[in-house]
């Protein structure tokens, strides 16, 4: 399948040489970190020439292109990934391990590029190796933050926030392309003067504030395929580096601020999920990679084609949500005041290479912009903005004669705000949500009155992952396993995995199967050992929760649960229960009080539960610490239960979910998002389902929610536990330390509906599903059976085929073909 040789003795010695040059030491002399960047570098070598090979054919075919443009890319570690996608990791492994040298140890060295928050972030990687992996011609767009996503540490049960220097021993894989360097300028004015030659309004900015965007390119390998595409990420330098004579001429601050802004502007990533906290330097952050990013496709463009008019035959932008929608203004601007298009053609051509996609209808998230600070940061892109609303507008009163209900709605300029949302909509030819439920909520719900008026745009996407990094090098044990069986063309190919169907109904297959999760399971009992101080009992039931902390998630749910049958286990000490560890992984933006008590209370509950010794260690509880992409492999491999239960409706699809079921873990989960497609696959049989529909929650937000009260005080269990939450039982005696999460449940004080995301609505049934959980789980064959039917059924959730959807419906792109390098 591959064309990779591997010279083992060649690799061996460029290792060696790398230590040697790069640090002046022997490999005998290498500190682990000496070693991982020299072992880098040594697999750095096979890609680069794949990588020129790659261009030189984008260089000659001029394939039609994806930009995906988005603010994050939560990418993980890329050593073993590389390694796995250059069909080497056992050659490279064995290489290594005749020097002595563990290659799993170095591969822990390598920080993770946590350049995003989560879901969005992660698919956004995901994206970028199928494409690859499929031979499609992309470069994903983003920013060099210099600190990604924050270090979580949890000290005295509270979360504690570390700065994540990811860079601080530099990153082995990244390429510096100085010669691509464009800039971006913010703020300033504006003057319109007339060009009597070409008879054209030009617009002037005078004034502004610039910054220089450096790229810094990233190698993104395909899988056995030769195809390396690229994650170009932006850096930023002052344009005039500091000068000391400006002070006579008075541009001394402005020399400054020049520095500083292109400091601050790449310095951190919002650490916000779902939410959307309308700073200043975010809209910056936005216009800066964007801009760039713009400039660089239009000159690559230009380098082999002549009429810019014709751009939507080779470019796609697709706007990873609305974080890069400013992008349509921008390219707006550019084709008409650099390239001299009229409005009308720049529009037909903007119209046509920009899509966007939706991830999520929580109204927190939606972004606007306050009008005033748009237009100050970008005048010039603010009146094209204007420009658009205005005639969008017009098109809205033709098509709703005296309608102005929808023109309040729908306006992109409205209310003092930029609508980012609206903007994409009408600049993009899709949109498109990622599940069915989500987008059939976009379209009739959320976005109602844009799929009224242009129906044709909208589509669904449903997610997917990479099983090359969530199987093959997340759970080598079961990767090798499903090999033997069926072969390795899943790898290539999800589809496949149905053929593991058969193998349910097989004793001794399910006896491997469950062997094989066992073995997962002391792995990640050894890594909870020693990153938590936490003995666990790998043959308890993994019971697993990680994603990020968000009420709509409902870790609160699960918590409470927790503690209710705990009070039941110290009430009745002859029931029998099922050994349990209740794991728990996440992390909380920094601002999110709720969220960063409900880690304290998660916390508090292990700390209680776990050290009474009454209860014989039936129940563990584990939070484990800095939840992120290299440690998530680890725990889905290990997972027996998957938690998926956000509250109906609010979960646009989750990709967490599909990551629990390649690796054999049945869905504890509601119908919402992809679990609804989960079920689909797998057979309601396999999985555990509870709760509120979303046609429910959304029939219940509509009439003003439900009263919890009236479940609090008929049920005395569920009361006792809220109870616990106010009476010091997990607090030491303090009861003021839960009571904001207390109210949040029955709303004796808060602002907000009591109990918005139905937890005391949806607790007894989400009891009851952990009953029949248990149940299944005592019948060792029947779960085998579920566990291995998961893995087999979930071939429809890799992102290869989620790409090829987006290939046939949106961006239409064709494949190409990279030849080895025959130097090689
Ligand atoms: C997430 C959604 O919450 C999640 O359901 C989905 O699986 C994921 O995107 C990928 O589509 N959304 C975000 O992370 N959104 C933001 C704005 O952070
Ligand atoms: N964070 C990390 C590190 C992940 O690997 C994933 C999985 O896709 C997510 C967040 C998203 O999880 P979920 O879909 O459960 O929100």
């Amino acid at each position: 399948m591959s064309d990779f040789k591997f010279d083992k003795e060649a690799f061996k010695k460029e290792v060696k040489n790398n230590v040697k040059t790069l640090y002046r030491r022997t490999i005998d002399e290498a500190t682990p970190q000496q070693t991982f960047q020299a072992v880098s570098y040594a697999v750095k070598e096979y890609i680069i020439d794949n990588w020129l090979a790659t261009q030189e054919v984008y260089e000659k075919e001029s394939p039609k292109t994806v930009y995906y443009l988005s603010m994050e890319f939560l990418m993980g570690r890329a050593l073993g990934n590389n390694l796995i996608n250059l069909t080497a990791y056992q050659d490279v492994k064995e290489a290594l391990e005749e020097m002595g040298i563990d290659l799993n140890a170095v591969e822990d060295q390598e920080p993770d590029a946590a350049l995003g928050n989560g879901g969005l972030g992660r698919l956004a990687a995901c994206f970028l190796d199928s494409l690859t992996s499929l031979g499609y011609p992309a470069y994903g767009c983003g920013i060099r933050y210099h600190y990604g996503m924050f270090k979580q540490k949890i000290k005295n049960g509270y979360q504690v926030e570390t700065p994540d220097n990811w860079l601080k021993n530099g990153n082995p894989f990244e390429v510096r392309r100085d010669e691509y360097a464009k800039e971006v300028r913010f703020g300033g004015t504006i003057r319109m003067q007339h060009n009597y030659e070409t008879g054209r309004d030009e617009f002037i900015q005078e004034n502004f504030e610039s910054v220089l965007a450096i790229p810094y390119d990233m190698p993104i390998v395909g899988y056995g395929n030769n195809v390396v595409n690229t994650l170009r990420i932006w850096d930023a330098k002052a344009i005039t580096s500091f000068r000391l004579d400006s002070f006579d001429r008075g541009e001394y601050h402005k020399a400054v601020e020049q520095e500083n802004l292109a400091k601050t502007i790449v310095e951190v990533l919002y650490p916000n999920d779902n939410h959307y906290a309308g700073k200043e330097l975010r809209l910056k952050q936005q216009y800066f990679f964007i801009s760039a990013s713009l400039q660089e496709a239009i000159d690559k463009y230009k380098r082999s084609n002549d009429d810019i008019r014709r751009l939507h035959e080779k470019v796609i932008f697709q706007m990873n949500d609305t974080h890069p929608t400013v992008a349509v203004a921008e390219l707006m601007r550019l084709l008409m005041d650099e390239e001299g298009l009229s409005w009308d053609d720049a529009w037909n051509v903007t119209t046509k290479c920009c899509a966007y996609t939706n991830h999520t209808i929580m109204s927190e998230a939606l972004e606007k912009w306050p009008i005033d600070l748009f237009s100050r940061l970008l005048p010039r892109v603010y009146q094209i903005v204007e420009e658009i609303n205005r005639r969008f507008v017009e098109k809205v009163r033709q098509m709703y004669p005296g309608n102005e209900e929808k023109v309040r709605k729908m306006a992109i300029l409205y209310d003092g705000q930029v609508k980012m949302a609206h903007l994409a909509i009408v600049a993009g030819f899709s949109v498109n949500g990622v599940a069915k439920l989500h987008t059939e909520i976009l379209k009739h719900e959320e976005l109602k009155d844009f799929y009224e008026m242009m129906p044709e745009k909208f589509n669904n996407k449903t997610n997917g992952i990479t099983q090359r990094r969530f199987l093959l090098h997340g759970n080598p044990l079961l990767a090798d396993w499903v090999t033997k069986h069926i072969g390795d063309k899943w790898i290539t190919d999800l589809s496949e995995m149905a053929k593991l169907k058969p193998l349910a109904d097989d004793p001794k297959a399910r006896k491997e199967f469950m062997e094989i999760k066992y073995q997962n399971k002391i792995r990640l009992a050894k890594y909870i050992k020693e990153h938590n101080g936490i003995e666990v009992d790998p043959e308890s039931i993994f019971d697993v929760q990680v994603k990020r902390l968000h009420e709509y998630k409902r870790q609160l749910l699960n918590i409470l649960h927790v503690m209710y049958l705990y009070n039941q286990m110290k009430e009745h000490p002859e029931i029998t229960f099922y050994p349990r560890t209740f794991i728990f992984g996440a992390k909380a933006a920094a601002g999110y009080k709720r969220a960063k008590q409900t880690i304290k209370l998660i916390n508090s509950v292990a700390d209680v539960i776990n050290n009474d010794r009454s209860i014989n260690g039936k129940i563990k509880v584990v939070f484990i610490e800095d939840y992120r992409v290299s440690n998530a492999e680890l725990i889905f491999a290990a997972a027996d239960v998957s938690e998926q239960i956000s509250t109906a409706s609010k979960e646009a699809s989750g990709t967490g979910n599909m990551k629990f079921m390649l690796n054999g873990a049945p869905t504890l989960g509601t119908m919402d998002g992809a679990n609804v497609e989960i079920v689909d696959e797998v057979g309601m049989e396999n999985a555990f389902i509870f709760g509120l529909s979303s046609d429910e929650v959304i029939n219940y937000e509509n009439n003003g929610g439900y009263q919890p009260m009236d479940i609090y005080n008929s049920d005395w269990e569920l009361k006792r536990v809220v109870d616990q939450l106010v009476d010091g039982t997990y607090a030491n005696g303090d009861h003021e330390l839960y009571r904001d999460l207390y109210n949040s449940l029955l709303n004796t004080k808060s602002s907000d509906r009591a109990d918005t995301y139905f937890i005391l609505k949806d607790f007894r049934s989400y009891a009851e599903a952990q009953k029949r959980v248990e149940a299944a789980y005592r019948d060792q064959d029947r779960w085998a059976k579920m566990a291995l039917l998961n893995t087999a059924s979930c071939g429809k959730f890799t992102s290869d085929r989620t790409i090829e959807e987006y290939v046939a419906d949106i961006w239409k792109l064709k494949k190409v073909t990279v030849k080895p390098d025959p130097r090689l």
